[in-house]
């Protein structure tokens, strides 16, 4: 698959860019439409044609890319010709290849994932994205997954562990074990919710340290892959979009990802338990760039010489990790 981490990290910066004008000024909606439009814009500049899987949700009053949109050059080509398929022009990486008759890729995104720090001025907000073959991306119509994340060094000594089907101790103590740390040294971080109180009560009974985020778990997720971040797992239920998005980054870095379709009550929806693989399948690419300060990423900068950026794209068949700090110019 061709390599089109350039092309997602323009599309991420254009996407925190506009969202990062609009930094606690109180607007979401509005922080929406700018990141949304300024993403789709760059998409559609892009020589491919993608087809939307993760998108924004209609219910949030959003402002388009959502599921089942389709961008990029071929795409333009494909709506042009009154949508009828127009091979010659559609996608495609080799000319000895077939013409693709449809879209060739699938997107996960989120021009903000973080709407609530980019409304306050917070942290961790960021524009991110991930792209692999068409249909690569699980889909559902529920809002709620619980997630468990760990890096790579948590299971080293044995894959299958940690397991979202074993208990929360069981499950703290492996990784405090595969880290060699105490587990009062072992730090959980977790979305500070009220569903999350049964979870909360039997981590401090276990004497573990607890990181409690307000938002955006796909950095938290990916916090766990980074050495010294003071993240060693990540529990709880979050957005079934967002688990899609982690699954995409903690495959390129080597990490652990599972996650189970969950009630607003974290109560579980059926029995299925969802690997990285399940959700991300196939060689993904994820790119992310910030849009307010965080673990992970700076937030954008508005310089007299313009914007400055920092993103990072990964891939997960090289292990490729990329970190672009990108001067705009005026
Ligand atoms: P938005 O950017 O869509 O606001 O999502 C932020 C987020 O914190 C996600 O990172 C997380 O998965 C989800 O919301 C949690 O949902 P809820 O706020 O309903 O607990």
């Amino acid at each position: 698959m061709k390599n089109f981490h350039l092309d997602l990290i323009r599309v991420t910066e254009a996407g925190a860019i506009s969202a990062a004008e609009w930094v606690g000024r109180g607007e979401k909606e509005a922080a929406d439409k700018a990141a949304t439009e300024a993403m789709r814009e760059r998409l559609n500049t892009i020589d491919f044609f993608a087809e939307i899987a993760i998108g924004e949700g209609k219910k949030d009053h959003s402002f388009g890319l959502f599921a089942g949109e389709l961008v990029g050059l071929g795409a333009t080509a494909h709506r042009n010709a009154g949508a009828a398929p127009i091979p010659e022009l559609v996608g495609g990486e080799s000319g000895n290849q077939p013409k693709p008759q449809g879209p060739t890729y699938s997107i996960a995104l989120d021009p903000i994932e973080g709407t609530t720090p980019t409304a306050k001025g917070g942290y961790e907000a960021m524009s991110v994205i991930a792209l692999a073959n068409h249909g690569s991306f699980f889909t559902t119509e529920h809002f709620y997954m619980n997630k468990l994340a760990v890096g790579p060094l948590a299971i080293k000594l044995d894959p299958l562990m940690p397991d979202l089907r074993r208990s929360v101790e069981e499950n703290i103590a492996w990784v405090a074990g595969a880290l060699g740390k105490s587990i009062n040294h072992l730090t959980a971080c977790v979305l500070d919710r009220p569903r999350h109180t049964g979870l909360v009560n039997r981590l401090r009974a276990m004497g573990c340290r607890i990181k409690f985020i307000a938002d955006c778990d796909v950095t938290a997720c990916i916090a766990t892959c980074v050495k010294n971040s003071g993240i060693d797992i990540y529990m709880g239920a979050g957005g079934a979009p967002e688990a899609v998005i982690a699954a995409a980054a903690m495959r390129c870095m080597k990490g652990k990802f599972q996650a189970q379709l969950v009630n607003a009550d974290c109560t579980p929806i059926d029995d299925r338990i969802f690997e990285m693989k399940d959700l991300a399948a196939g060689d993904v690419m994820f790119a992310a760039t910030g849009i307010t300060d965080g673990q992970l990423l700076r937030g954008v900068r508005f310089t007299d010489t313009g914007p400055v950026t920092h993103s990072i794209a990964m891939r997960s068949e090289s292990r490729t990790i990329r970190k672009i700090t990108t001067e705009h110019g005026n």
